[in-house]
């Protein structure tokens, strides 16, 4: 039978391979990786834990909480603050930074999550997931505000997401390459299952959410009408397309068999840069996808260079196979 490698040998390996990955580091990649096995748990559960519904509460964006979001947010609250590896998160669900109380030592990290992406499936029963970001806190300032965390996310210490699918994965990177782990439920570990993930340059598959169209800027109108004009078109070939509405699916596919994945800035809300935020879905989604060889930009500039000037910031994005971006970007600067 082949070795199984766990997520705590990866991670030893890894440091000892790359010597990048501290205790504390290695701490907070497992201690989130624990609250993931947590939530995955409820959401499976389903209608019989009573998880299912609006908690009739908004959070920050004006969004309605999903009882769901509200316990992944506690959940990985809960689980992060006292191992002395974390200054303070922020969340999606929550409107201002939590810093990790007095009780507890703080740590240098920063983590940063979106509890439950993909809300409007979790009473559907579709794939759903958790993203997170790691950031360092920079600087010897006593104290951590807000700012600390507008940071680039090419200064990411890790990123990953969990998929709560018909399996439960956990997909990573430290920075050397893209790792994904399958949860082993009997066992409740994670068992290392595809590592050094590369997405193909080139795709036949787009994602993105087509009721939209009318709304969209001419570059991703143009990009979008070519790949729906197949053979026959200027692409010379015949496009798929696949949106399940949630992030962490689209983009797990992704990584998988390659595509691309697109949600820009529409005319609906013409002041805001897009829907998704960039410290908790962009960010860790570019950094995974760069590393799996593919590329993430807004459209003008590449994702991970964005220097966020506030928490909740949104973006407009498209990330994937690497060829695929660089035509929609390439749109985009010709018309500027
Ligand atoms: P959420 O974090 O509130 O779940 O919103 C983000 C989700 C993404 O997972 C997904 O790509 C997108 O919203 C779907 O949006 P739409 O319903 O407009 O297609
Ligand atoms: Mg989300």
């Amino acid at each position: 039978m082949a070795r199984r490698i766990s997520l705590t040998q990866y991670l030893v390996e890894q440091q000892r391979e790359h010597g990048h990955i501290p205790a504390e580091l290695r701490l907070l990649i497992e201690v989130v990786a624990r609250a993931c096995k947590t939530i995955a748990i409820s959401v499976n559960k389903g209608a019989l834990g009573e998880v299912l519904g609006s908690a009739h509460t908004e959070n920050v964006q004006g969004e309605v909480q999903k009882k769901l979001d509200i316990i992944s947010n506690e959940v990985l609250i809960e689980a992060n603050e006292w191992g002395g590896h974390l200054a303070a998160m922020a969340s999606e669900e929550m409107d201002s930074i939590h810093v990790v109380p007095n009780r507890y030592p703080q740590g240098e990290y920063l983590l940063l999550f979106d509890p439950l992406d993909g809300s409007s499936n979790i009473d559907v029963n579709v794939s759903i997931g958790t993203i997170f970001s790691v950031l360092r806190k920079v600087g010897h300032h006593r104290g951590v505000s807000e700012q600390d965390f507008l940071q680039a996310g090419r200064a990411q210490a890790a990123a990953g997401y969990c998929v709560y699918g018909p399996q439960t994965m956990l997909v990573l990177t430290v920075g050397e390459g893209v790792a994904m782990f399958t949860l082993d439920r009997e066992m409740g570990s994670w068992v290392l299952t595809a590592d050094q993930v590369q997405l193909p340059a080139e795709t036949k598959e787009f994602a993105v959410n087509m009721s939209n169209m009318r709304h969209w800027a001419p570059p991703v109108k143009r990009y979008i009408d070519e790949c729906l004009a197949g053979k026959e078109g200027p692409r010379g070939k015949d496009f798929n397309m696949r949106w399940v509405a949630s992030m962490v699916a689209d983009v797990h596919r992704i990584l998988t068999r390659g595509g691309v994945f697109i949600y820009p800035w529409d005319k609906r809300e013409p002041d805001k840069p897009g829907k998704l935020r960039l410290l908790y879905e962009a960010n860790p989604m570019s950094f995974l996808i760069e590393q799996a060889g593919g590329m993430a930009t807004n459209g003008s500039q590449r994702i991970l260079d964005i220097v966020p000037t506030k928490l909740h910031e949104r973006v407009s994005v498209m990330l994937g196979s690497k060829n695929e971006v660089e035509r929609v970007t390439d749109y985009h600067r010709e018309q500027a």
